[in-house]
């Protein structure tokens, strides 16, 4: 993918040990356990359809490199962001191949790739007895390193870049980025990952951790879009990773406020709407950053939300804004596990369910971007205008797609919201669809259009005529 095509993107992130298994495998998988549950790439090759249904068109897995084996304090490295061998494969998901064959599953029908990297360091299981081996294929000379360290102050850049995260029980030692060695190994090693298993995007971890010097070079070299994790609510600290180091991040600084707006009835909206006039005067382009209510690192939003139309709000925000939308596995089937390891489920449990209310929702959700993307060249690239018509809606005009938000909860009585012809572009006597509930509403002689908010449930509306196949299923 370049900037142009991610831009259409919408990325399904899944947790490859926790995503599909071979129906031979029977054993319990409790996510308190940190334990390998036996996720594979070709039980995911299987299941394409189910994301696909939704309107997935990317996914994105976990790291595939070898990791420490055996258990830590901390478990096993199912998650894969436990680096021993960036040269050796993670068996545990299958075989390269099996990799391979999902990459060219996915793109026989027009869907994507998205690896995770870990370039900030390795793994060990105790910091004091780390001694750089063989073990460690590339990087098995202490001068590839960091001098031991614990990450001990945020506020401190220098600290972030060159000591080590993890603890007593997994220490992370931190890379010797800086190094030609070390950063030549990875700009080489990148290049090949994306040529070896034809990938699309790359899906970059720790990002904020390495200098921003390290990562132009490394980004060029991947050649494909990537998408970075800065792990910071500020857009200030943010920005400059999209502008300079040619990483387009996740959008963390969104995602706070966007929490905040919408886990109580009693929610702040006007902070997300500050926040996007933040971010739009931060961000070279804030069409490029990962838009995202649930990953793997944060307690679900339904860990602590209840109320089925918050929680319907929350998700719809990333997919009808700025942004690459990302939904995280498990979403659609209700769960809600709280912080790591509770928000990594398994999601046979669920039986893949493609008739549950939040499937339908997600499908809704990006029929009607994807009809938006048709309806307008300009659609995913021009930033999108948010105001707050009431204490308890934003209104978000990204034309031709028209969301009303609200946080007043399922109990709610009806309330009324106009969208002006100014803020959609609709003419008199237009006929507009909601995505989420199907009804057609009309504007009046001046082209403006009274919404009528039900039982808080978001609208999402499209201009018939641009529909696409939005509510063609239902
Ligand atoms: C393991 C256990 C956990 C246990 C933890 C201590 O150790 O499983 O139960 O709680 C992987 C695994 C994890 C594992 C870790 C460590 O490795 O997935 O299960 O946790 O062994 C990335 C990945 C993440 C991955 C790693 C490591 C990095 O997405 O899945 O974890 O490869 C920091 C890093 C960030 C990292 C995250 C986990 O830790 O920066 O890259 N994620 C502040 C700091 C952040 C910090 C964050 C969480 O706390 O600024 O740098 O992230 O510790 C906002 C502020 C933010 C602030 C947040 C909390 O509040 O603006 O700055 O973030 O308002
Ligand atoms: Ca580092």
């Amino acid at each position: 993918l370049d900037d142009t095509s991610a831009r259409s993107a919408s990325v399904y992130q899944i947790v490859t040990d926790r995503f599909a298994r071979p129906s031979s495998v029977s054993s319990t998988c409790n996510t308190s356990d940190r334990k390998y549950c036996g996720g594979t790439y070709a039980s995911i090759t299987e299941k394409l359809d189910y994301i696909a249904g939704m309107g997935f068109d990317t996914i994105w897995i976990s790291p595939i490199v070898e990791n420490i084996g055996g258990t830590t304090g901390e478990g096993e490295a199912y998650h894969g962001y436990w680096t021993l061998d960036p040269d050796g494969f993670n068996s545990n998901f299958g075989s390269a191949d099996d990799l391979k064959s999902l990459s060219s599953a996915l793109h026989a029908k027009g869907m994507h790739l998205m690896i995770d990297v870990v370039i900030n360091h390795v793994a060990a299981t105790s910091s004091s007895t780390f001694q750089p081996d063989s073990a460690y294929g590339p990087f098995s000379d202490s001068s590839d390193y960091h001098p031991f360290c614990w990450i001990s102050d945020y506020s401190n850049q220098t600290n972030v870049e060159d000591c080590w995260l993890g603890d007593d029980s997994v220490a992370l030692p931190d890379l010797n980025t800086e190094s030609s060695t070390v950063s030549d190994y990875w700009n080489n090693w990148v290049k090949t990952l994306v040529s070896n298993y034809t990938l699309d995007a790359v899906r970059i971890d720790t990002v904020k951790h390495v200098p921003k010097t390290f990562w132009p070079n490394f980004v060029s070299s991947a050649g494909v879009f990537t998408q970075g994790e800065v792990l910071n609510g500020d857009a200030t600290y943010v920005g400059p990773y999209q502008n300079d180091a040619k990483v387009n991040p996740f959008n963390y600084p969104a995602y706070y406020p966007l929490l905040r707006g919408f886990n109580q009835t009693s929610g702040d909206l006007s902070e997300l709407v500050a926040m996007t006039q933040t971010i739009q005067s931060n961000f070279n382009d804030p069409t490029l950053l990962g838009s995202f209510l649930n990953n793997h690192d944060n307690p679900r939003f339904e860990s602590t939300v209840t109320d089925t139309s918050l929680i319907k709000n929350a998700h719809a925000y990333p997919f009808v804004s700025d942004g690459i939308p990302y939904g995280y596995y498990g979403s659609e089937a209700g769960f809600t596990g709280g912080a790591d390891p509770a928000n990594r489920e398994p999601l046979w449990t669920s039986n893949y369910d493609t008739s549950s209310e939040m499937y339908k929702f997600f499908a809704s959700l990006n029929a009607a971007r994807k009809a938006a993307g048709n309806a307008s060249d300009t659609f995913y690239s021009t930033q999108m205008n948010i105001t707050s018509p009431s204490s308890s809606s934003i209104l978000i005009a990204k034309q031709p797609l028209i969301s009303i938000l609200s946080n007043s909860g399922s109990s709610a009585s009806d309330s009324s919201v106009t969208v002006q012809s100014s803020a959609s572009g609709w003419t008199a006597n237009t006929q507009v669809i909601d995505a989420i509930s199907c009804e057609t509403l009309t504007t009046d002689s001046s082209g403006n259009l009274a919404v009528t908010i039900k039982t808080g449930l978001p609208r999402v509306l499209i201009a018939d005529s641009k529909k696409g196949s939005v509510c063609s299923s239902s």
